[in-house]
């Protein structure tokens, strides 16, 4: 009997984890561990990944030195227009939640930071359209910078779901 119980808390983790891994949105860490800094490669940290409808940026670094400012164009980026922000966040560890499909874009507030390369893009893809892979096994690349976060209530209800119903699986396969 201890031993089926353990059967069925193994195949749970295992459910839970295969679902999460699916469904869950990820949060990204601007720059990975490098993060929101002079000396980071922005376009290729952007070009590496893949972001969600649903996901979610977070901005870290020293308050103070930097922030973090929303710009309403390309060409506002390009030229470095941090005066016409949309949104302004300083606190050193800014999220910013990826709530619908399009292009955002983030620059350094701080005076001649932009020009040095403190700036990203960041375009948003509908979950449905790129995570319509019919593969079972869901792999995340080795060493990417984000990680799983548990932040939106459906997704939640998901995995909710996914455990219960796993559990219900192996309590008739063990018992
Ligand atoms: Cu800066």
């Amino acid at each position: 009997m201890k031993i089926c119980g353990k059967f069925v808390l193994l195949l749970l983790v295992i459910l839970v984890t295969v679902f999460e891994k699916r469904a869950l949105a990820k949060k990204h860490v601007v720059g990975g561990s490098q993060g929101w800094d002079e000396s980071t490669d922005f376009d290729s940290w952007a070009s590496a990944q893949t972001f969600n409808v649903g996901d979610e940026l977070e901005f870290k670094y020293t308050p103070g030195l930097h922030s973090v400012v929303e710009l309403g164009s390309e060409s506002a980026l390009k030229s470095c227009d941090v005066g016409s922000s949309l949104n302004s966040l300083s606190s050193g560890s800014d999220t910013i939640k990826l709530s619908k499909a399009g292009t955002r874009y983030f620059a350094c507030g701080t005076s001649g930071h932009c020009g040095q390369g403190m700036k990203v893009k960041i375009t948003t893809v509908a979950a449905d359209s790129s995570s319509s892979s019919s593969s079972t096994t869901t792999t995340s690349p080795p060493g990417a910078a984000h990680s799983v976060s548990a932040s939106s209530d459906r997704f939640q209800f998901l995995g909710l779901f996914a455990s219960i119903a796993s559990f219900v699986a192996s309590a008739v396969l063990f018992v």
